[in-house]
């Protein structure tokens, strides 16, 4: 077999980099800029890299340091790039394999970014794949330049679209010898073409994924230590039982509940707080002023008035904050404005009564959610979270003002929409397990589930088998009233089809009643009933 020549096989490697690069980036589009190769690698450098050379960076290069990581980066690639398209040149597979290498430190550098899910490894998988796919082509594939195109047939559409373009007069003079002229055109005009539309998938992506959202911007936040932490999660408090909602929910599963047709993109950056209306001295807050205050950690569980019973429309975080109370207390309120209205960047609305977020519970300015910047689907970068109150009239997220006013005076979002002006959180219980139409074995059967009533705490939880009497579950410990709790009982199943049902008492000693309530216009009540056929 003939070889080709030395710098068309380091080109050949440098334009596979630049495709696997350029294509990644319109794929990052999808999945969000931070899972892009140069970025997702870039940020892994930034984390990995000892503070005494990133201060090193930032002194030489100033607040250009992160362009000339980026730009270093790339030409450390570049130089690898060519070093394994002369791999290639004597052994494909090693070409490949370097490639596969560098596409699995992409991937790997996506999936360790916070709050990363399996999408994020689709932009250097692609870019792999198709950097791979070049590289071949001009190794080996039909774009090497020493073949003759009439002896590759059967040819690829692209293969033979370049050699038809061999009519045209104009051309490049050869590099070097060997291989004949037109394959060699061949090859300058494939790799030019390939770079170009490389670049320009590159930059127009990236380009496009930026404008896109905060993504980037949220990556940047670095929280503060919490001056109060969170209490320790009691041990037992979670029984870890398959199908189970584990005590704490992990963010990505944590239900999501907005209006908002496309996520309100927040640049923490420009943020302001407004808080406003009949106070006495009105306040102005940026994102860095917040940051800057003592702030505390609460575990709270966040149920919505539109969680069905039985409904997953329930989750618990640590949340990262400034009391609501100490804002309240500074702006102080004029005598009447009973209600404290959050306002979204979208326009949307919750009302609060003044009374509850300066009772003393921990209602927050929240910035942190289970140790992570808010999501921003979760209200990126500051939300309101008040422990005992439903979403709706509670728990603004992309919060941007928070107006004094009476309850006489304005009715928030939902409330000429047919809903409560007042949202306590009703208590409530659900068997999680065994799953309604299971079929368990007959026997010892652990019925387990969650039973919630917020800031009053639960006091006891029975179930019932087939209207029998109501048995004494055993609570798992809770952080606090705050959150929800797990419950569980033993149950001795018998063959045949059972119906187990759930009741949840709070620390007053109010009892969930039985009666079933629609959602509307202040929270479903009624009693979790699960039937199951025992086998
Ligand atoms: N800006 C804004 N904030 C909002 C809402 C909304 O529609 N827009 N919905 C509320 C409702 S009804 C609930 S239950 C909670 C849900 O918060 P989550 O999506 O973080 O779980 O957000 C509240 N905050
Ligand atoms: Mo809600």
């Amino acid at each position: 077999m003939s070889t080709i020549s030395r710098r068309h096989a380091a080109v050949s490697g440098v334009v596979a980099a630049v495709v696997a690069l350029g294509v990644a980036e319109p794929v990052a589009v999808l999945t969000g800029p931070r899972s892009a190769p140069l970025i997702a690698v870039g940020g892994l450098v930034v984390d990995l890299v000892p503070e005494p050379l990133k201060q090193f960076a930032i002194d030489v290069f100033g607040t250009y340091d992160k362009i000339a990581l980026l730009v270093g980066t790339a030409l450390l690639l570049a130089g690898f790039a060519a070093l394994l398209g002369l791999a290639a040149a004597r052994r494909l597979v090693v070409g490949l394999v370097g490639i596969a290498a560098f596409a699995v430190l992409g991937v790997v550098a996506a999936l360790t970014r916070a709050g990363a899910d399996a999408f994020d490894a689709l932009p250097a998988l692609v870019g792999g794949a198709l950097g791979g796919l070049t590289l071949w082509a001009f190794v080996a594939g039909p774009l090497r330049p020493d073949r003759d195109p009439a002896a590759t047939l059967p040819q690829s559409p692209v293969a033979a679209a370049l050699a038809r373009e061999e009519d045209d007069p104009g051309g490049w003079e050869p590099l070097e010898r060997g291989g004949d002229l037109d394959s060699r055109r061949r090859f300058l005009r494939g790799a030019g073409l390939l770079t170009g539309a490389a670049a320009v998938a590159g930059l127009g992506g990236h380009w496009l994924a930026g404008r896109r959202g905060v993504s980037a911007a949220r990556q940047a936040v670095t929280l503060p230590a919490p001056a109060a932490p969170a209490p320790p999660v009691p041990a037992g408090a979670d029984l870890s039982l398959p199908r189970l909602a584990p005590y704490v929910t992990p963010n990505r599963e944590f239900y999501r509940i907005d209006t908002a047709l496309v996520v309100p993109q927040v640049d923490p950056v420009t943020w302001k707080l407004r808080i406003h209306g009949r106070v006495r001295n009105p306040i102005e807050l940026s994102f860095d002023d917040l940051l800057a205050r003592p702030m505390v950690e609460r575990y709270v569980t966040l149920a919505c008035v539109s969680n069905e019973v039985g409904g997953d429309l329930i989750g618990n975080a640590r949340w990262l904050g400034v009391p609501l109370k100490e804002l309240l207390d500074e702006a102080d309120p004029e005598e009447g404005a009973d209600q404290v209205v959050g306002r979204a960047v979208d326009g949307w609305t919750c009302g609060t009564p003044t009374s509850v977020l300066r009772d003393g519970r921990d209602a927050l300015l929240a910035v942190g959610m289970n140790g992570e910047p808010l999501p921003i689907e979760h209200g990126f970068p500051v939300r309101m979270v008040v422990p005992g109150l439903y979403g709706y009239v509670s728990a603004c997220k992309w919060l941007t003002e928070l107006e004094l006013t009476s309850f006489a005076d304005f009715d928030a979002y939902w409330v000429p929409r047919g809903w409560s002006a007042q949202g306590p959180v009703k208590t409530q219980s659900r068997i999680d397990t065994p799953r309604a139409r299971s079929r368990p074995a007959a026997g010892p059967v652990t019925v387990a589930g969650v039973a919630w009533a917020q800031h009053r705490g639960v006091r006891r939880v029975e179930v019932r088998v087939d209207d029998g009497p109501w048995r004494e579950a055993t609570l798992a410990p809770a952080v606090s009233s705050d959150t929800w709790l797990q419950w569980s009982w033993r149950w001795d199943a018998t063959p045949g089809e059972h119906r187990l049902q759930v009741r949840a008492t709070d620390a007053a000693g109010e009892t969930q009643p039985e009666q079933r309530s629609p959602v509307a216009p202040d929270g479903a009540t009624g009693w979790h009933t699960v039937t199951v056929t025992v086998g």
